[in-house]
C-alpha cells in the first residue's frame, strides 16, 4: 500500500465540525442537523455526513501513492495521482445517500440493527476527478465493455481501512464492468469535493463516486481495483446492505437469497421542521426538503399534505439557485443530484405534515414504514411525516 497507511486506532482521526450530530464516535458516524442540510443545494464539506467503518487512513507519501489495477486483464498497472490528474477532469454534481438514511424512524416500528440515522445521512456535492471509464482504458479495457477477454465482468474497489466487519480487513465493493466503463454513468475517481482537495473523512486522496447508487459502493481511500468474474464477495456486498422482506429476521436470514443493493429508490424528506414542532400561535409554516431518486431518474413531483395525507398539493422544486425552477428531463438539470422542494402552508390547528415524491418512472414512496421494514433497516423511504402542535 504505497503512500497510504491505515491506523488501528482512532487517535489520528481528523477534526470535525462541533455542530455535527454524532451517532457513533469510533468509527466516526455523524450527520448535520436537518435544517442546515436543506438550507443549501450544495452541502458544505464540514456538514456533509460522514460514514466510516474504521479509523480514517493517512497519506504519508502522496508521490508514491498509486492505485494498482489488476485481475482479469492483460496488463496490470499502477496509476499514480499524476496519471489520474492527466486524464480529462469532470465535475459531477451528485447526491450521496447512505442506505441507512432514516433508519431511526424504521427502528420505531421494530428494532433494526445499524447506525441510527435521522434524515441527514445524505448530501449533495460537486465531485471532480477522472472518469473510471477513462482510467480503465489505460489498462486496455475499451469503453462500454461487458466482459474482458479473460472473463472479467465486475470492477472491485478495495480500500485499506481496518474494518471490524471484515475482521480487520479493508472495506471493498464492486460494480458491473458495463457501468464502470460507460462514460455516461459518470463513475468517478474523485480527488476534489466542492472545488477543494478531498478531505480525509471523505476519502483523501482518492475515492470512487458511483452516482445514483447507495453510498456504500462509493469506496473511499482507494487502494486497488480488481477486474473480477463475480461480484465482490466482501462483507459489505454479501452480508450487509441487502434489502430483505419484513418476514426475515436474524434467526431465519439467508444472505445468499438477495442481491447487493445498488440503485437507491425514490426518497424525500422535510428538513425545515422537526419531528414534533410547537407553534406558539396558528400561522405560516415553511415546508422545505430534498427529493432524490436513484439511477439518475429525475423528480417528477413532490406532493405535500397538511392534513396527514388526506389531501395534497404540489411543492415547487429547484436545483442550483433557488430561483431556477427544476425541470426533470432538461439537459441543464443535474441528473444525479437531489432537488430541493418548498411549500408554504397556513396551519391553524394540530396536524401532521407529510411529503412524498414521484420520480420520472412514476415510482412513488410507500405510505407506511411497516410494509418496507427490513432487518438491516435500510432504504426507509416511507412518507416523511412531521407533527405540528399549537401551544397557547
Ligand atoms: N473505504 C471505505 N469506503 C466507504 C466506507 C467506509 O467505511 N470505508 N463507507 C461507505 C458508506 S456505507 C457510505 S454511506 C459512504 C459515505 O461517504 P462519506 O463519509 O463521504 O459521506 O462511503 C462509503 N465508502
Ligand atoms: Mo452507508
Amino acid at each position: 500500500m504505497p503512500g497510504l497507511t491505515a491506523p488501528s486506532d482512532y487517535n489520528q482521526d481528523p477534526p470535525r465540525h462541533p455542530q455535527l450530530l454524532v451517532n457513533s464516535k469510533e468509527p466516526f458516524n455523524a450527520e448535520p442537523h436537518r435544517t442546515a442540510l436543506v438550507s443549501s443545494y450544495i452541502t458544505p464539506v464540514e456538514f456533509f455526513y460522514k460514514r466510516n467503518h474504521g479509523p480514517v487512513p493517512i497519506v504519508d507519501d502522496i508521490d508514491n501513492y498509486n492505485v494498482f489495477i489488476s485481475g482479469l486483464i492483460e496488463n496490470p498497472k499502477g496509476l499514480y495521482m499524476k496519471d489520474i490528474r492527466k486524464l480529462p477532469k469532470y465535475n459531477v454534481t451528485a447526491t450521496l445517500q447512505c442506505a441507512g438514511n432514516r433508519r431511526t424512524a424504521m427502528s420505531k416500528t421494530k428494532m433494526v440493527k445499524g447506525v441510527g440515522w435521522d434524515i441527514s445521512a445524505i448530501g449533495n456535492a460537486v465531485w471532480a476527478g477522472a472518469k473510471l471509464a477513462d482510467a480503465l482504458e489505460l489498462v486496455g479495457i475499451p469503453k462500454c465493455s461487458h466482459v474482458t477477454p479473460s472473463g472479467g465482468k465486475h470492477v472491485e474497489f478495495v480500500s485499506i481501512d481496518k474494518c471490524k466487519e471484515e475482521n480487520g480487513g479493508p472495506y471493498k465493493a464492486s460494480i458491473p464492468l458495463c457501468q464502470a466503463t460507460n462514460p455516461e454513468a459518470d463513475v468517478l475517481l474523485a480527488y476534489e469535493m466542492n472545488g477543494e482537495t478531498l478531505e480525509r473523512d471523505h476519502g483523501y486522496p482518492l475515492r470512487v463516486i458511483v452516482p445514483g447508487v447507495i453510498g456504500a459502493r462509493s469506496v473511499k481511500w482507494l487502494d486497488s481495483i480488481n477486474i473480477i468474474a463475480k461480484e465482490c464477495q466482501g462483507f459489505f456486498m454479501q452480508k450487509d446492505y441487502k434489502m430483505f422482506p419484513p418476514s426475515v429476521n436474524w434467526d431465519n436470514i439467508d444472505w445468499s437469497t438477495r442481491r447487493p443493493q445498488m440503485d437507491f429508490p425514490i426518497q424525500c424528506a422535510i428538513g425545515s421542521l422537526e419531528d414534533v414542532n410547537k407553534l406558539v400561535e396558528p400561522g405560516k409554516v415553511t415546508i422545505k426538503g430534498y427529493a432524490v431518486s436513484g439511477g439518475g431518474r429525475g423528480i417528477e413531483r413532490v406532493d405535500v399534505s397538511i392534513d396527514g395525507g388526506k389531501t395534497w398539493f404540489e411543492a415547487s422544486k429547484s436545483q442550483k439557485a433557488s430561483t431556477t425552477p427544476y425541470i426533470s428531463d432538461d439537459e441543464n438539470s443535474d441528473k444525479w443530484a437531489w432537488v430541493l422542494f418548498e411549500a408554504e402552508a397556513d396551519i391553524s390547528r394540530r396536524t401532521e405534515i407529510v411529503a412524498k415524491a414521484v420520480d420520472i418512472a412514476g415510482n412513488v414512496q410507500p405510505e407506511n414504514v411497516e410494509f418496507i421494514w427490513n432487518v438491516r433497516g435500510i432504504l426507509n423511504t416511507s412518507w416523511h411525516r412531521v407533527h405540528i402542535e399549537i401551544v397557547r
